[in-house]
């Protein structure tokens, strides 16, 4: 069989270690991995929190629990923190720590240190961003100008804070490429590569090209405000679009520096779960690196509606048709390792197949977005505001959510209680469609985005979402508490409980501080469930 065990003889786990200095000077690959986890996760929750006061905000039509302005603060926070905090470095930089090397059979990432050093300019840039609540901007995630040149809220720290953490995202994301390269283990070809490997590997290109794009464009207006140079500002001869195009040049491949590492952890998971090899392992792999190019190409749909040429808007809504390509692909593929399998319905797997469901949503919605005419009257309406969250939590947090409960006993060496497990992930999956799929309706309808108040005819449709936002949170908070606990369970995790084919269920629970005692050979790719047929390598 492929990939038999290579346990270690002197088994040291790289948990032994105790003591706050042992994490702070730590180059462990793992260690870095759950000190990026606990980073990330404690920014969802609190950007989570944010975004139940906003709720709370919307039950009723006027601005009777918050401010307008404070609503504008709030949602700044709750978008940037989001995005910058928990989305972007989120599964790439705990997951792909943790599992990178592993998978590939290394003892650890290409450039350590780098590593370590990665993580403390990530915490720079929260340290600067938090500084920057002080007197916490009011832009949206986005700072469009020329609002954020104007404002006299703090843009200049805040986008300086962004700017600093995408040096954590570029060195992290070279660090990958180069592992992914280097450091494979004899035999582990590039087809024998899992595909949350692959993923993990377009992610890194699309974090090493795009995002210095964000971090220039962050500068400019920086030196906007502060200088008085007139990049945006039409009045000094700039042009305000032009910030919209360099932001979206970014934040469009961001959005899948978001969700390819999701897509990996839902190839790795649906196989084992329904115990057959995956279907298309080609085209998954290849469709990663399809996304990553294409989505270059598609950044001004976000622009129809600012006065971009009749051309440039149809050429670019033609391009973001060519996303669904490559992205239904996955989708296809994973159906069809479904079909026939025997599937077992463990908490990680209930997250995968909530994730291929939920994430359709959000992918078709956003194919209607991408329609020329049907954006002009959505944009910027809650239509958007529920294409991104049917992506951004039906896809990527699921994924996360999945990869939690999947990897947690590899991880951690402990397990947590699965029935507790399947009644959040139900919450998760209920509350989550109550709060956000009435907002396609009211979106239709024409109710903006990121305002206090609304029409009174809006709101039964925003209660209910509210009403969702509450059992959502439950159910986070039900999942958070059981997985914390489990940590001080006594019951030890088997090195492989699911019978994984991967390497990294073939060192004990938690692996060994050096991962393998000696680099093992790979014979075989790691889809082998049920027959085992090679795909041609
Ligand atoms: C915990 C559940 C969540 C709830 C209840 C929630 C709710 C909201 C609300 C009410 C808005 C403001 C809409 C508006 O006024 O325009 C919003 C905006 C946004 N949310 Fe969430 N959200 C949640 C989780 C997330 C997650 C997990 C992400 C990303 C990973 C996210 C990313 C965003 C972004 C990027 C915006 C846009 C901010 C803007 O540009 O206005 N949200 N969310
Ligand atoms: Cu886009």
């Amino acid at each position: 069989m492929a990939n038999e065990s290579v346990a270690t003889n002197v088994y040291v786990p790289y948990l032994e270690q105790k003591g706050f200095m042992s994490w702070l000077v730590t180059t462990d690959h793992k260690r870095i991995g759950i000190m990026y986890l606990i980073s990330i996760s404690l920014f969802f929750l609190i950007a989570g929190i944010i975004a139940l006061l906003m709720r709370f905000e919307l039950m009723t039509p006027m601005a009777d629990f918050v401010s307008p302005h404070t609503y504008n603060v709030l949602f700044t926070l709750h978008g940037s923190l989001m995005v910058f905090f928990f989305i972007v470095p989120g599964l790439a930089a705990s997951f792909g720590n943790f599992l990178i090397p592993l998978m590939i059979g290394a003892p650890d990432v290409a450039f350590p240190k780098l590593n370590l050093g990665s993580y403390y300019i990530y915490i720079a840039g929260t340290i600067i961003v938090l500084y920057a609540l002080l007197q916490p901007a009011d832009t949206g995630w986005t700072f469009y100008t020329p609002y954020s040149a104007t404002t006299d809220t703090d843009v200049v720290m805040i986008t300086f804070g962004v700017f600093v953490l995408g040096f954590s995202s570029i060195l992290t994301g070279m660090n990958f490429i180069v592992t992914i390269h280097k450091m494979r283990a004899p035999g582990m070809t590039w087809h024998r590569l899992p595909l949350f490997i692959w993923a993990s590997y377009a992610t890194a290109v699309l974090q090493l090209l795009a995002t210095p794009v964000v971090g220039i464009t962050l500068l400019l207006l920086i030196a906007e405000r502060s200088l008085g140079v007139g990049f945006f500002d039409p009045a000094k001869g700039g042009d305000p679009v032009l910030f919209q195009n360099f932001f979206w040049f970014y934040s469009h491949p961001a959005v899948y520096i978001m969700i390819i590492p999701a897509m990996g952890v839902i190839s790795e998971i649906i196989p084992v779960f329904a115990r057959k090899p995956i279907f298309g392992y080609k085209a998954i792999a290849y469709s990663s690196l399809g996304i990553a190019f294409i989505s270059f190409l598609v950044w001004a749909h976000h622009m129809f509606t600012s006065g971009i040429s009749e051309v440039a808007a149809t050429i670019f809504s033609f391009l973001t048709f060519l996303v669904a390509i490559p992205t239904a692909i996955k989708v296809f593929n994973w159906l069809a390792t479904l079909y026939k399998g025997s599937i077992e319905l463990h908490s990680a797997m209930l997250y995968a197949l909530g994730f291929v469901f939920l994430f359709t949503i959000g992918g078709l919605t956003g194919v209607f977005l991408g329609a020329l005419a049907a954006d002009i009257h959505l944009h910027d309406t809650y239509f958007v505001v529920a294409h991104m969250h049917y992506v951004m939590i039906g896809g990527t947090v699921m994924g996360f959510f999945g990869a939690l409960h999947f990897w947690y006993p590899k991880w951690f060496g402990k397990m947590f209680n699965e029935s507790v497990a399947k009644l959040s992930w139900f919450l998760v999956f209920v509350g989550f469609n109550i709060t956000f799929f009435p907002q396609f309706f009211l979106g239709i309808q024409g109710m903006p985005r990121r305002y206090a108040t609304y029409p009174e005819e809006f709101q039964s449709l925003m209660a209910l979402s509210t009403y969702g936002s509450w059992i959502l949170g439950l159910g986070v908070l039900i999942m958070t508490v059981n997985l914390i606990k489990g940590l001080f369970s006594d019951e030890k995790a088997p090195q492989n409980p699911y019978g994984s084919l991967s390497l990294e269920w073939q060192v004990p629970s938690p692996p060994p501080t050096l991962n393998f005692d000696k680099i093992p050979e790979v014979t075989d790719w790691t889809y082998g469930y049920g027959k085992k047929k090679e795909v041609d390598a």
